[in-house]
């Protein structure tokens, strides 16, 4: 029997019916409706959000969050899928789903008051509000702990001044969770579109997820009250408890971006045809894709098993980091060689290739760059902090 190309070892008969019918879901929507329009919004350099109140009805937003707050209640391993099949279209539409799900409702869900749960979550599952997440500061991502954003108590309110950089969904959020220093370590506050002082600049000339809006946020004494303070969490484990959600995501999706490419490029080797023969008849261009195929079908089996580790409450965040590693430099590498097998056709985005590789440079640096992600795993092996 014919293996399948893209699930060499069938891991999909690992999946539960459910997370089957998630999957089968979420690949359809992105076949029907992302794929057909994402390379001219890339082009474009735009974010497709009419395709936000689908994703909202599909219970996409916040999808493991409890159904009490209007979401779907899914497993990890669903949330992961959901992941994959939606960069699958393109990294942009993703991000926008890993930002409001992992980084937005999560921290709310996760050290919030009930009072704001039932305040933002329901509207945010429903795609009626759309939050951003402000941790990155212009002088050092990968350093959050040393943040010059800073809150100020003054009386029951709370004055914010500082900036944020690279922050995805910024100019089209509702809400921002933005992580400031106080006197009591790094707190989380909820702030809103159009507060005195608060401004969005969206990020131009961007060679990659240009489908996806990327922004530098400003404070300027904004004031808040206390009761737009995120209670239950105080210091830098508060944003890098949201880090190791949405980085779990991240370790699925850009394997639909590995398989999307890895699917355009087997097709096009088959009928290019060269020197009187398909460019996929040769033994290079099969060494490249059999190695294609082994990394892809390697990183299937890692994060389904990091998937079940997160549904059993097991999961340590540096086996989400070796995960992203690992996954996000697959990827890239695959996108890049796809792109060289599709020759001269390949630079255009009439194919995904090169707006699926463009893409993964920004996904291989945010979340933690491979950098950062290597020196965790070294830190775990050698028990010697090299930061
Ligand atoms: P350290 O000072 O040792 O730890 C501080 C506290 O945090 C805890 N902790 C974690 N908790 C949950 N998840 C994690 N991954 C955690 N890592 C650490 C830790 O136990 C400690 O707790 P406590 O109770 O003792 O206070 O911090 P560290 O030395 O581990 O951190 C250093 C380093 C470099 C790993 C960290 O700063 C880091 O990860 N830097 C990278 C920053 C980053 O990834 N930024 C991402 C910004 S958001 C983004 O990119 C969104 S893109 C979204 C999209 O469009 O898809
Ligand atoms: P730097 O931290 O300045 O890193 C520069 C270089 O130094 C990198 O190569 C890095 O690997 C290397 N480096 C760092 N530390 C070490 C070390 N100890 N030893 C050796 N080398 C090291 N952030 C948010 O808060 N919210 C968002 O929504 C968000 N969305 C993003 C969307 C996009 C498109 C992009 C590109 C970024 C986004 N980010 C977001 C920011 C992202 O998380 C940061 O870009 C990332 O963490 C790296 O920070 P930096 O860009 O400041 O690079």
């Amino acid at each position: 029997m014919a293996l399948h190309p893209y699930d060499l070892y069938d891991v999909r008969s690992l999946l539960s019916e459910e997370e089957r019918a998630v999957q089968d879901t979420v690949a359809r929507f992105t076949d029907e409706r992302v794929i057909p329009i994402i390379g001219d919004a890339f082009d474009a350099g735009r974010f497709p959000k009419e395709l936000v109140p689908e994703i909202a009805e599909l219970g996409l937003l916040g999808s493991s969050l409890p159904e009490k707050y209007g979401c779907a209640g899914l497993n990890g391993v669903s949330y992961g899928l959901i992941c994959q099949e939606l960069e699958r279209g393109d990294s942009g539409i993703r991000s926008f789903v890993s930002v409001q799900s992992s980084l937005c409702m999560y921290p709310i869900y996760a050290y919030g008051s009930e009072e704001q749960r039932m305040r933002w979550l329901p509207d945010m599952a429903a795609g009626k509000v759309i939050g951003c997440f402000g941790l990155t500061e212009p002088h050092g991502g990968s350093d959050p702990a040393n943040m010059k954003t800073r809150a100020v108590r003054d009386g029951g309110d709370w004055v914010i001044n500082g900036s944020k950089m690279w922050i995805t969904n910024g100019n089209l959020a509702d809400i921002a969770i933005v992580w400031a220093q106080t006197d009591e370590g790094i707190q989380g506050f909820v702030l809103e579109k159009g507060m005195p002082g608060f401004t969005a600049q969206e990020i131009k000339h961007k060679m990659s997820l240009r489908a996806s809006v990327t922004s530098a946020l400003f404070f300027d004494n904004v004031r808040v009250p206390d009761s737009s303070r995120l209670p239950n969490v105080k210091g830098l484990k508060g944003p890098l408890g949201c880090l190791t959600q949405a980085r779990y995501g991240i370790t699925w999706g850009p394997i639909g971006a590995a398989i999307a490419c890895l699917d355009e490029a087997l097709n096009y080797s088959k009928e290019r045809i060269l020197f009187d023969r398909p460019v996929a008849a040769t033994q290079s261009a099969q060494i490249k894709l059999a190695e294609m195929a082994r990394r892809i079908t390697l990183a299937q089996l890692l994060v389904l098993q990091l998937g079940r580790l997160k549904d059993a409450g097991t999961m340590q965040p540096q086996q989400v980091s070796l995960a992203k590693w690992n996954n996000c430099r697959m990827a890239i590498d695959i996108a890049r060689e796809c792109r060289d097998l599709l020759g001269g056709a390949g630079i255009t985005t009439e194919h995904a290739a090169i707006r699926h590789a463009l893409n993964l440079e920004s996904v291989i640096t945010y979340e933690g760059t491979e950098t950062v992600h290597q020196l965790v795993i070294g830190r775990e092996l050698t028990g010697i902090n090299a930061f």
